[in-house]
C-alpha cells in the first residue's frame, strides 16, 4: 500500500503567530518538522477530507519541496481533491480566491510573507478554512494543541506530481488538478475594475512602475498590467520570481524599497509607483513626489471607491486595524458609514466581511483589501488606484492634496524594535502597561492624554473577545502613541511603536511627516522608554 503511517515525535514549537506558522528555512528542514504541523492539521479540520484543498505558495526557496509533501500527505489522509497553482506558485490573495471559486474546505499557503527567502531565510505555512480567510484563533490553538501531541503521520508514499503540467492526475483516492495561476484572479480583478478606462489612461500616457520585488506577483502584474491593461512593457521591474526574492527583502515600504521613493522624487517619475511583497498581499503606493501612507491609501480609496464598477452599491463599513492611522474613520464619519477597529491580524476583518458588514478594509502593515476575498491583495490596491486615477482624471498627488484638505491629514510612522530578547521586550510592555492608569489627564507639550489602556476586542460578530493587543496612549482625536508586540517575527521579539497625530489647518497639511512627529516621539521616548529599556539607540527600521 502507498499510504503509510509514520512515526514521529512532536515539537513544541509550532504556536501560529499573527499570520501561521513562520520559522527559519533551517527549522523547516528538520525530520518531520513539516510533516508533524501538516498531519495536526489534517486531524483537526475533519471537514477537508471529502473536499477540496488548495495549495500553493510564494515560490520561495523550499516551496516546492514542501507542496510535494504537502500533496502526499493530503493523499494520505484521503482528502477527495487538491487544486495546485502550476509550478507550486500562488499569491496569497489568488490562493484565498480559489478557495472560494472551487468551493474549497481550506487551503495550505507556504510563505513567509514580506520575510527573506532563501536556505538562510524564513519559511511558514498559512492554513486558510472554507471562504478563504485566515483560521482564527481558536482553531489554530487546537491545531498547536494536536502539534504537541502528535506521534504519527499518514503520508502516500513514492509520491511525485508533475506540477509544471496543467491538468488532472489520480494519487490513489485523491484528484489532483494543477491550474493555471492566474486565470482565475484576473478574472475576479476584471469584474472589479474598469479595465477600458484604464487601457484608454495608459494609451493617453499615464505610466506606472510596479515593483513584484523578484516575488509571486511577477506573473500576475505580467498578465493584468501588461497584457490585459495595455501597459507599455518595461512598467513592471523585478518581474521574475526567484527563490531567494534575487537577495532582496521584499517588504514595500520605504526601507527595503528607497529606490521607489528615490523614483516618486526624480523629475522621470510615473504617475503611480507601486509594489508588492513575497506573497502579493501587501501594497505600497507612491505618487509623483510623494508616499502615500497606507493608513491615508485605506483612506482615499475610501472616499473614492464607489466610483469603481465592483463597488457602485454604496459601502457596507469600513474598517481598520487598532495602530492603523485613524484617516479612514474621518472618511466614515463624512460618509455615514459604520467603522472598525480590530486587533492587529486579516483574519479580524473576515467575521465582519462574512457577515456582510464590510466593503472596504486595511492595516498599517501595507494591507488593503476588500470584501472581493479574504486576504488583503496588493494587486488589487494598485488596480483600484489607477482605477481611480482614470475615473478623477487627477493625480496621485491632487487626490492626496485634495483629501487633506476635506478630511484633515493623519502623519504617522512606525518605529520597528527587532530581534529583542523576549524578556526585554516584555519588560517594555510590562512597565508601560503598569504606568498607563497614572498618565490619564497628564499633557505633554499641548496634548493631554485622554485615554491609556491595553486594547481588547470583542468580535460584533460571534462575540469573541480577543485582550492584549497592544497598548495605547491616546490625546483625543489629536495623536495616539502604540506600543505592540509583533506576531510575525522569526527571531527573538519585535516591539513596534506607532505616532500618529492629526492636523486639519490648511497651513499645516505640507509638513514632511518626520518632523510632524518629532515632537511626539520625544514624548513617546519619556513615556515608552523603548531606548532606555532595551540599551538601544534606535529604532531598527522606522516606515
Ligand atoms: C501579517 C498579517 C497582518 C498583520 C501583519 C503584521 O501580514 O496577515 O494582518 O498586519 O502580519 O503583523 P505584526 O505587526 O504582528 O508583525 P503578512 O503580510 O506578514 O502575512
Amino acid at each position: 500500500m502507498p499510504v503509510r503511517e509514520l512515526l514521529t515525535q512532536a515539537y513544541a514549537d509550532q504556536k501560529p503567530g499573527t499570520a501561521g506558522l513562520r520559522k527559519k528555512v533551517t527549522v523547516f528542514l528538520q525530520p518531520h518538522y513539516l510533516e508533524n504541523f501538516l498531519q495536526a492539521i489534517f486531524d483537526v479540520e475533519t471537514s477537508l477530507k471529502a473536499s477540496t484543498l488548495v495549495i500553493g505558495g510564494d515560490g520561495r526557496y523550499h516551496n516546492r519541496v514542501a507542496i510535494q509533501t504537502a500533496i502526499a500527505m493530503a493523499a494520505g489522509n484521503g482528502i477527495a481533491r487538491v487544486v495546485v497553482g502550476q509550478g507550486g506558485i500562488l499569491s496569497t490573495p489568488a490562493a484565498s480566491n480559489l478557495i472560494r471559486v472551487h468551493n474549497a474546505a481550506g487551503g495550505l499557503l507556504f510563505t513567509a510573507s514580506h520575510n527573506p527567502a532563501g536556505p538562510d531565510g524564513d519559511f511558514g505555512i498559512k492554513f486558510n478554512i472554507a471562504g478563504g480567510g485566515q483560521a482564527p484563533e481558536a482553531l489554530t490553538g487546537r491545531i498547536y494543541d494536536a502539534s504537541k501531541a502528535i506521534s504519527r503521520y499518514r503520508i502516500y508514499e513514492g509520491a511525485n506530481v508533475d506540477l509544471d503540467r496543467r491538468g488532472s492526475q489520480q494519487l490513489g483516492d485523491t484528484l489532483i488538478e494543477v491550474v493555471d495561476s492566474v486565470d482565475d484572479y484576473a478574472q475576479l480583478q476584471q469584474s472589479l475594475f474598469d479595465f477600458d478606462l484604464i487601457r484608454d489612461w495608459f494609451k493617453r500616457g499615464g505610466r506606472i512602475c510596479f515593483d513584484a520585488m523578484h516575488a509571486v506577483t511577477g506573473p500576475y502584474a505580467q498578465r493584468i498590467l501588461i497584457e490585459q491593461l495595455g501597459a507599455p512593457a518595461g512598467s513592471i521591474i523585478n518581474a521574475t520570481p526567484l527563490e531567494d526574492f534575487g537577495g532582496g527583502h521584499p517588504d514595500p515600504n520605504l526601507i527595503y524599497a528607497k529606490h521607489l521613493l528615490d523614483l516618486a522624487m526624480s523629475a522621470d517619475s510615473p504617475d503611480l509607483i507601486a509594489a508588492s511583497d513575497g506573497d502579493g498581499d501587501r501594497n505600497m503606493i507612491l505618487g509623483r513626489g510623494l508616499f502615500i501612507s497606507p493608513g491615508d491609501s485605506l483612506a482615499m480609496l475610501a472616499a473614492h471607491l464607489t466610483k469603481l464598477p465592483g463597488y457602485k452599491s454604496g459601502l457596507k463599513g469600513l474598517a481598520r486595524s487598532m495602530p492603523t492611522c485613524r484617516a479612514v474613520d474621518v472618511v466614515a464619519k463624512a460618509l455615514k458609514v459604520e467603522c472598525f477597529e480590530t486587533p492587529t491580524g486579516w483574519k479580524f476583518f473576515c467575521n465582519l466581511l462574512d457577515a456582510d458588514r464590510l466593503t472596504l478594509c486595511g492595516e498599517e502593515s501595507f494591507g488593503t483589501s476588500s470584501s472581493h476575498t479574504r486576504e488583503k491583495d496588493g494587486l488589487w490596491a494598485v488596480l483600484a488606484w489607477l482605477n481611480v486615477l482614470a475615473t478623477t482624471g487627477l493625480s496621485v498627488q491632487q487626490i492626496a492634496s485634495a483629501h487633506w484638505l476635506r478630511h484633515g491629514r493623519h502623519y504617522y510612522v512606525r518605529h520597528d524594535y527587532d530581534e529583542l530578547p523576549v524578556a526585554t521586550a516584555n519588560t517594555v510592555v510590562d512597565s508601560l502597561r503598569k504606568a498607563l492608569p497614572s498618565l490619564i489627564g497628564s499633557t505633554h507639550d499641548d496634548w493631554t492624554i485622554s485615554q491609556a489602556d491595553e486594547f481588547s476586542y470583542t468580535d460584533p460578530v460571534d462575540g469573541s473577545v480577543a485582550t492584549g493587543q497592544g497598548l495605547r496612549i491616546v490625546f483625543g482625536d489629536a495623536a495616539r502613541i502604540i506600543l505592540r508586540l509583533s506576531g510575525t517575527g522569526t527571531e527573538g521579539a519585535t516591539l513596534r511603536l506607532y505616532l500618529e497625530r492629526y492636523e486639519t489647518a490648511a497651513d499645516k497639511l505640507g509638513w514632511p511627516t518626520s518632523e510632524a512627529l518629532t515632537p511626539l516621539a520625544r514624548i513617546a521616548g519619556h513615556l515608552v522608554r523603548l531606548n532606555e529599556l532595551t540599551g538601544r539607540e534606535g529604532p531598527s527600521v522606522v516606515t
